[in-house]
């Protein structure tokens, strides 16, 4: 079960930071500097690799927790080996992408007709930077010259993974470990982004956006696609200015939208205009 504790913060009057657990372990040249949190999930284990740096000075949508840690991710994990072979064949490493053969999303139009509180579980990344993604939460909206306008917020600032079996400061997350999204309501979008090349402090060089031409180098740097049928879509980044490899798995990850959203979204006749 989750529970979105924007509201209760709301209500309390201001912004209010959720204090670190006690086990939690945070690295980075943060300063000491707490994130604030929108979500949470009760009954799922919090991951000991918490940040403490902040990119963009967005919020984050929760803390990150640990993979399989309860019912649902539990779900989402007995999938995990069929999707990362999946990605293992279809985005090879250094080799560009095509999307052939796969079933492609158009990433600037991941819209919401039912409301959903959504969650990440970070699958794959293989990359020189460290990255992090996050999310804008909008109003649909055909695809524009500029970037998506909404609620923006970080998902995960640090996701150097490269195949690592164990978690570390410098690798700190593994397949499988997730965030959870606030509520994101029917009449919306998610557009999410990449943190390219964060320096200590969280701060990205470049952020990527979802459509070609929101991105500062024209490159068309978002991937989105359907494994299979179920709620599940994957989406990647290529985190290199001007595309660099082009192989579009240096960021990857898993998005639950709930099956109604993506029963919505596998059909071109529901599609919101
Ligand atoms: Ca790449
Ligand atoms: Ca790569």
């Amino acid at each position: 079960m989750h529970k979105s504790l924007m509201f209760a913060v709301l209500a309390m009057g201001g912004l209010s930071l959720v204090s670190a657990p006690a086990n939690a372990q945070f690295w980075g040249g943060g300063g000491g500097v707490n994130p604030t949190y929108l979500a949470s999930v009760t009954g799922a284990s919090l991951s000991s690799y918490q940040t403490s740096t902040i990119p963009l000075s967005y919020s984050f949508c929760s803390k990150t927790y640990l993979a399989a840690s309860d019912t649902t991710s539990a779900t989402f994990q007995a999938l995990e080996p069929t999707y990362m072979s999946y990605i293992l064949s279809n985005l090879k490493e250094g080799v560009a992408f095509t999307g052939a053969g796969l079933n492609q999303l158009d990433p600037e139009r991941l819209y919401f007709s039912f409301a959903y509180a959504p969650r990440c579980y970070f699958i794959y990344g293989y990359a020189a930077f460290i990255d992090g993604f996050g999310v804008t939460i909008g109003n649909v909206a055909p695809p524009t010259e500029s970037e998506p306008v909404g609620t923006n917020l970080t998902c995960m600032s640090d996701v150097h993974w490269n195949g690592s079996t164990s978690r570390s400061s410098t690798y700190p997350v593994l397949p499988g470990d997730f965030i959870q999204l606030p509520t994101v309501n029917a009449g919306q979008q998610l557009a999410f982004m990449c943190y390219s090349n964060e320096n200590s402090n969280g701060a990205p060089a470049n952020v990527w956006y979802n459509g070609a031409s929101n991105n500062s180098d024209g490159f068309q740097h978002m991937i989105a696609f359907f494994p299979d049928n179920s709620q599940y879509i994957i989406i990647g980044f290529e985190d290199y200015p001007g595309g660099g490899d082009q192989d579009c798995n240096d960021v990857m990850f898993v998005v639950d939208i709930g099956a109604n959203n993506a029963a919505a979204l596998r059909s071109t006749s529901s599609m919101p205009k």
